[in-house]
Parts: C-alpha cells; structure tokens; sequence
C-alpha cells in the first residue's frame, strides 16, 4: 500500500478506545447533542492526513432504548464516531472494577485493593469476566465495521482482550495496540490473577507499542518469564508468529499552544494573572486528581520548603488545578478529602489576611485559561508517583517561550526520559528532595533556565502527537508488507 499515490483512496483506520471523543448529552427521545473534546489523541489523529480515519468507543451514556442507540448511532456518524454501548453493570464491573481499581493501581505500582481478601478475590473474577464481555462488545464492533484493508489501532489498558477477540475472528485483521500507561516489571506484573491471558491476548496484535523503552522491555520479560517465550530485538515470538514490540514516545500538538498564546483573550487572561500575582513567583500543578499524580507528596514538599525559607512566605504561591476524575471508585474520594485537609492546614500555617501560599481548584480549566496560566509559571512542579508519559510537562514547555520557567518533574514520568536534561528531576517520594529543587528553581539564574528550556522546546515542538501517530500507524503498515513477504503473498522483486 503506497500512502503516497494520491490515485489510491485513503487507507481506513479504525481507532478503538475505550471512551470515544464526543460528551453525549440527550436532547429527547431520539436527539442528541455532541460535543469533541480535543484531547492529545483527537489532535495527533486530525494530524494524520492521509488516513480515513474513525474511533469506535463507549460514549459515556447508558443508553437502554433502541430508539435513543439508533439516534446516538446516527448523530455520531457525521462525526465519524461510532459507538459501543454498555448497560450499567458491565460499566461498573468493567470500568469502574478491573480497569480502574485493579489494572490502573497496579500498573502505576501502587498495588492491588485487598481490605477484604476473600471477597476481592471474588470479584476478581467477576470483574476480569465483565472486562472480557466488554472486550467482546468492543470487538464486535470493529468485526461489523471492518472492511479489507483496514488497519485497527486499539488503545489502553481497557481493550487488552481486544487483539485476541479480533484475530479470533478474523486472522487477517492487522491489529496494533498501544499502552498509554506505564506497563510495570514483570514481577509486578506476575501478581495480576489474569496475568496469562492478558499477555497472551496483547501477543495477538501484530504490533505493541509503549511510551518509553523501559516499558517495552518490562513487557518483553513479563512474556519471557510468565509465558516462557523467546523476546528477540524486535518483539516477541510465539509459536513462529512475531509481534513487534516498541517505543513510541507521545507528545503534544504544539503548535495548537503556541498558537493560542497570540490570541487576544488569552493575552487579557495573562495579563490579569499578571496583576494577580504580583510580586510573587507562580508554581503551577495541573493533574487530574488522582493516586499516581502525587499531589499530596507535592503539597507536602511545598509545605518543607516554606518552613524552611521564610524570606520566601510571601513570595511565592502554588496554584494546584486539580480537576476530579472517576468520582464513583471510594479511593479517589478519599484522595479529595486527603488534598483539602493538608491545603487547609498549609493555607493556616502559612497565610495571612491578605494571602494564601496555596491555591487549589477542583475543577478543570478551559484550553485559553490554561495556556494563559503556563505561560505566567515560574516553576511547573510535577511530581507524579508514575506516570506513562505526562503531557502537562509538554504543554508547560510549548507555553514558556518568553518566560522560560523550571519544570521539576518526577524521575518517574515517562517524560523524565525525554525531558529529563532540561528539567530538574526528583523522586516524589522524597519531600526533602522536592523541597530543595523548589528552592534551587526559584533561584536559577537566567541563562541556567534558558538552556534548560531550549532543550525542552526543542524536543516538544519537533516530537509532536501528529509525528507519533504517523510513525505507529506507518510501522503498523510495515508488519503487513513483512507478513506479506514471509507468506509470499507479494513477491520479494518488482515483476
Ligand atoms: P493522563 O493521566 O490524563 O493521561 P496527562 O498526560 O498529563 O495525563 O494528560 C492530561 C491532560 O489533561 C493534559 O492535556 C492536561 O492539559 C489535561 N488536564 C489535566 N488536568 C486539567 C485541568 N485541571 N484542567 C484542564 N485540563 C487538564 C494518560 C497517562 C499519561 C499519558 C497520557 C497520554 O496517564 O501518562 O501521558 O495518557 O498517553
């Protein structure tokens, strides 16, 4: 397939997630109204121009009746979405149980739920039985809408199952899957009950790809030691079929940031922060609050260096926007309330009548506030326990042309391995630690920041989301000519 020759149509790719990229909000019987929420996957895929391109996802909504799938299924059409509908409890089982509380906590090494052992092991089962069906729907999805030659490209830790249900019912379905977490060691991997057959099934895919190098390797040896297969410089073989394993590092589409720092209503925006802060130097935290950002570990490291360099207390104030997620699962309420008390008890400590150290919301901030806000930080501080990449480090270097600000980042994002020469990194764990580098970025000077962040922006702007996924997808092309050649189905030399 020549993607070049403009005779030929544009290659389809089927790009299945678990969420699709549209709120879906019900009208009445049968109207919906939708909207697309530009997140890093939807840019990087507007960016692949010479694809037709369609995501196959669940769209958020339980929607019971026939008349309201039929009018969603309609109205997503134009936006070239296509949905997979869930009833409530696959969602809570599925969703909220095996992706969320089970494979997210462990992948990001935080460990397995175990307050009530007997009971937990229970719903393993049941949990790892609804992420099955789930798998299944999806799969029978993409089986209803697949048509020769297209290529699937299956995303996360939700669709695991997803490359099997597919090859089961089609070999010839060219399949990639990509991991937007980190996937861990093996020997945290070996705990998860379902460790076989999520290995096995992701073995299905022609190509697996993971945001660093150090992930890809975790899961080469997680497939040597639970599996006993052979991993070679490409991937790993499996009863004479390879599947290609590799990095693919993520980035941003950053011309969308630094194009946004030009328009008016972001400048009035900076400029009222300007005013707002003046005289002091802005930290900046942007997470979704969850576990692995290490909010607290970063509130706390905060806390050490305010008390250790008073001539700082009002110079300085950290604005944490910390927009809530997966309300429903009881560990991340528990994470909220954690968060207020240790800002409570800071902003006691430490402010005045006038001011407070720290600034935290619980709520997401639309794109032009949040540009105009990176662009005002001195110092990002991202402290996540893990993370697969974190894209709030990207963004922060896309904004900071004029300012050239500090990011301190986590040795454990998988943006360390990309940013890490120009940033100053920290283990989070280690709130002595984090306190000093905060201390140490305040106090930078100039020309220490702009070589910092030269390097930063360099990387940012020249590894976009666009760059990543042409680069997947063309690799994902090259596995059909290599199986192509070895089945002889083309031959070796121009005829
Ligand atoms: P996330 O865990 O969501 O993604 P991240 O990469 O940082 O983490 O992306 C978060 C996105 O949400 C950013 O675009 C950011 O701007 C936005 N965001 C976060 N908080 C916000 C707020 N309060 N208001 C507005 N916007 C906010 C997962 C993995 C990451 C991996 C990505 C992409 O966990 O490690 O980098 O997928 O693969």
């Amino acid at each position: 397939y020549d993607r070049q020759d403009q005779r030929l149509p544009k290659q389809r790719l089927l790009v299945v997630a678990n969420r699709l990229p549209v709120s879906a909000v019900r009208q009445g019987k049968d109207s919906w109204q939708l909207e697309i929420s530009v997140g890093g996957l939807v840019s990087a895929l507007l960016g692949l121009k010479e694809f037709d391109a369609r995501w196959i996802g669940w769209a958020g909504v339980n929607v019971p009746d026939e008349t309201g799938q039929e009018a969603l299924t309609k109205a997503l059409a134009e936006k070239k979405c296509i949905p997979v509908f869930l009833d409530e409890d696959t969602v809570h089982q599925y969703y909220n149980g095996y992706c969320n509380n089970i494979i997210w906590p462990l992948f990001h090494y935080l460990g397995l739920p175990q307050e009530d052992r007997l009971s937990t092991t229970r719903s393993f089962q049941s949990q790892f039985d609804a992420y099955k069906k789930a798998n299944q729907m999806f799969a029978n999805v993409v089986n209803e809408n697949y048509e020769e030659g297209d290529v699937v490209w299956c995303h996360d830790y939700h669709l695991m199952f997803l490359p099997k249900c597919l090859k089961e019912k089609n070999s010839n379905i060219k399949v990639g899957w990509f991991l937007h977490t980190p996937f861990p060691s093996s020997e945290i991997h070996r705990m998860l009950p379902s460790r076989r057959d999520l290995l096995e099934s992701v073995l299905a895919a022609d190509l697996v790809g993971f945001h660093t190098y150090d992930y890809a390797r975790h899961f080469v040896s997680a497939c040597t030691r639970i599996l006993g297969l052979e991993g070679t410089p490409e991937g790993v073989e499996n009863q004479g079929k390879l599947t290609r394993v590799a990095a693919f590092p993520i980035g941003i589409d950053s011309d969308r940031f630094i194009r946004a720092l030009e328009l008016p209503q972001v400048q009035d925006h900076i400029k009222e922060l300007k005013e707002r802060f003046a005289g002091r130097k802005v930290m900046l935290g942007v997470d979704r609050l969850d576990m692995i950002k290490g909010i607290p570990q970063k509130i706390l490291a905060f806390e050490e260096f305010l008390e250790e360099n008073p001539e700082w207390r009002d110079k300085v104030v950290l604005l944490q926007i910390a927009v809530p997620t997966r309300t429903d699962v009881p560990e991340y309420q528990k994470l909220s309330s954690q968060v207020h008390e240790i800002v409570g008890r800071i902003n006691g400590r430490f402010g005045t009548l006038t001011a407070v150290p720290i600034h935290h919301l619980d709520r997401s901030l639309d794109f032009h506030a949040l540009c105009a806000l990176y662009a005002v930080t001195d110092v990002a501080l991202i402290t996540s326990l893990r993370d697969g990449m974190n894209l709030v480090s990207y963004e922060f270097v896309a904004c900071q042309a004029s300012k050239k600000g500090v990011l301190i980042l986590s040795e454990f994002a998988g943006a360390a391995q990309s940013l890490g020469a120009g940033a100053l990194l920290v283990n989070p764990w280690n709130i002595a630690e984090v306190a000093a580098s905060i201390s140490q970025a305040l106090n930078m000077p100039a020309d220490e920041r702009e070589k910092m962040h030269q390097h930063n922006f360099m990387h940012v702007t020249t590894h976009t989301s666009q760059e990543w996924a042409a680069t997947f997808v063309s690799e994902l092309n090259d596995t059909i000519i290599e199986a192509q050649l070895r089945t002889r189905q083309v031959p070796l030399l121009p005829v």
